[in-house]
């Protein structure tokens, strides 16, 4: 059986790599809307994030990076007098050179993963959801500006009243995504941010179709605990795009291209009111707060879920 994860940040790799833990055939199809580029370097933090939590080489604490990596580079950028308040690690940004050295030779995003991961001894299939451009930009009262400025440059503390996925119009899935859906056995939605990590991909042309195609082993995982986000701003964005912040509106957000919801125990109030919707509900704990809770959450959706 072929297990597909759309994936997108921090939750997605803890349950990614829970799955790959049962020794499952896992495909992991990754959100492209945050890449960045930064000093002449091509940065996919969503892609990097997997391999590297993959590689067992993630940072765990943090979410991103390279645990113990050095910041020399960085470093010397400060005394060039530009901007650090991205931090790349010097490991990682070799990782974004040789990245931006095959796009310059016009490799795409798709053929420079699967470099990525057999340089990095990672056997699960990583690919990106698509190789043209997708941007996340946000909209707050300091004006519109990419995600990771948002985020990580005014640590998200502006308000939030929207959200664009520009180029998402004129992106296509990657024939290797599409081949992913439609040979999987289940097709996990990670539980990331329902509008920065799932959301971009899902504005993608083509994809909302090959999903809804086979929503009935589409199983969504929530990203909130009794209506508030396990960690990041999904709260704030579901909100600035007027989604009801609770998983009943995760759901309706979902309905069309998923008909199965993995919410936590502390949610299941709302458990009756989905089912209306024509999903099935299944009740668990969904925090992931160690290796044994990844494993735990992988193993319920593989072996409870009736897909
Ligand atoms: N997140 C931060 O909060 N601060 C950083 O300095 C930072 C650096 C960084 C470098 C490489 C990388 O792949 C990711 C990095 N992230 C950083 C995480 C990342 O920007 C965000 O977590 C996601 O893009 C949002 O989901
Ligand atoms: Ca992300
Ligand atoms: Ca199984």
């Amino acid at each position: 059986e072929k297990v597909v994860v759309f994936a997108g940040g921090t939750g997605s790799v803890k349950l990614v790599r829970g799955l790959v833990a049962q020794h499952h055939d896992v495909h992991v199809v990754s959100n492209v809307g945050d890449n960045y580029w930064l000093y002449g370097m091509y940065i996919c933090p969503d892609i990097d994030t997997v391999v590297y939590g993959l590689a067992d080489l993630l940072d765990y604490e943090r979410g991103w990076g390279i645990k113990k990596d050095t910041f020399n580079f960085l470093r010397q950028m400060e005394v060039f007098g530009e901007e650090t308040w991205f931090r790349i690690g010097d490991r990682d940004a070799a990782t974004h050179l040789m990245r931006t050295n095959m796009l310059k030779n016009g490799k795409n995003l798709t053929d420079i993963t699967r470099w990525m991961c057999e340089k990095f001894a990672v056997a699960t299939k990583i690919t990106p959801l698509t190789d043209n451009i997708v941007e996340t930009r946000i909209t707050t009262n300091k004006g519109e500006m990419h995600l990771q400025e948002f985020w990580v440059k005014y640590r998200g503390r502006d308000k939030v009243e929207g959200i664009q996925y520009v180029g998402a119009d004129k992106a296509r899935p990657s024939p290797e995504a599409v081949n992913a859906i439609q040979d999987a056995s289940m097709v996990v939605l990670a539980p990331g941010n329902p509008l920065t990590s799932i959301g971009p991909m899902l504005q993608i042309k083509g994809v909302r179709k090959e999903l809804s195609k086979v929503k009935k082993k589409v199983v969504a995982v929530s990203p909130l605990i009794g209506g508030k986000a396990i960690s990041g701003p999904a709260g704030d964005y579901m909100e600035a795009a007027g989604i009801e912040t609770s998983v009943f509106g995760l759901a309706k957000m979902y309905s069309d291209v998923c008909s199965n919801l993995v919410i936590d125990t502390k949610d299941k109030s709302q458990s009756k009111k989905i089912r209306n919707l024509d999903m099935s509900v299944y009740e668990t704990k969904i925090l992931m707060k160690n290796k044994t809770a990844e494993e735990a959450l992988a193993s319920f959706i593989l072996k409870q879920v009736r897909v």
